[in-house]
């Protein structure tokens, strides 16, 4: 039996798969349609599956537009840390914060919003940027005795690898497959977040072991 065939108690966790994501978005992520097919093919393996949107209001506090002066991937301080300044991107109902339409995903139980407080970004589907607000992901699972985590989605070196970091410092065993998220890569970013991943136990696979 191939260990990472995914059970009743598995979720995949797809991340961020939103039209400002996809080439043609305010954010695009190079190749980042590319995990459409990839994620609809592993969809079908998982009797589980949760979906996160990136979901800001206009003038949120991680947009370049909010911080006249400076520039797109510029990194500031604010109140609960660094923050990278990225162009506007998957505004509360706009069509770049949309679902890709490609995404077969019916089964898809829970959605989660998140980066919806003005002065807070989130890049992790459990926890906030300011590292103590959570989005309630972690109990919900729990509540529903849903184990191992397989993240799948946009974009490996931000919301994947946050999110998997957290899932797997909140106690599930965890799972990025690789060829099923694409990254943003800025200034080392993705290497940073791979080693990062290995360190706290996340495993790195492929599709075709799942
Ligand atoms: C993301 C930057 C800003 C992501 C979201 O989904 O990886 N990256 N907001
Ligand atoms: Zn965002």
């Amino acid at each position: 039996m191939n260990e990472f065939a995914p059970t009743g108690a598995d979720v995949l966790l797809v991340v961020d798969v939103q039209n400002d994501f996809l080439p043609g978005g305010s954010l695009a992520v190079t190749g980042g349609d590319a995990v459409i097919p990839a994620i609809n093919a592993l969809a079908v393996r998982f009797a589980n599956i949760v979906m996160t949107q990136d979901w800001h209001p206009a003038g949120h506090a991680s947009f370049v537009s909010a911080h006249p002066g400076r520039a797109a991937f510029d990194t500031v301080e604010l109140g609960y840390g660094p923050q990278v300044l990225w162009p506007d991107h998957c505004v509360q109902r706009t069509k770049g914060a949309r679902l890709a339409d490609g995404l077969a995903l019916e089964k898809a139980q829970l959605v989660i919003r998140k980066g919806y407080h003005a002065g807070i970004d989130s890049y992790s589907a459990f926890l906030e940027a300011d590292r103590v607000t959570p989005t309630g992901l972690g109990s919900y699972l729990r509540e529903r005795r849903l184990g191992r985590v397989f993240l799948v989605g946009l974009a490996t070196d931000y919301c994947v690898a946050f999110s998997a970091l957290d899932s797997a410092a909140v106690g599930f065993e965890t799972l990025v497959v690789e060829d099923a998220c694409r990254a943003i890569d800025l200034a080392g970013s993705l290497a940073a977040a791979k080693a990062r991943l290995s360190q706290a136990g996340v495993r790195l696979i492929g599709s075709a072991q799942v």
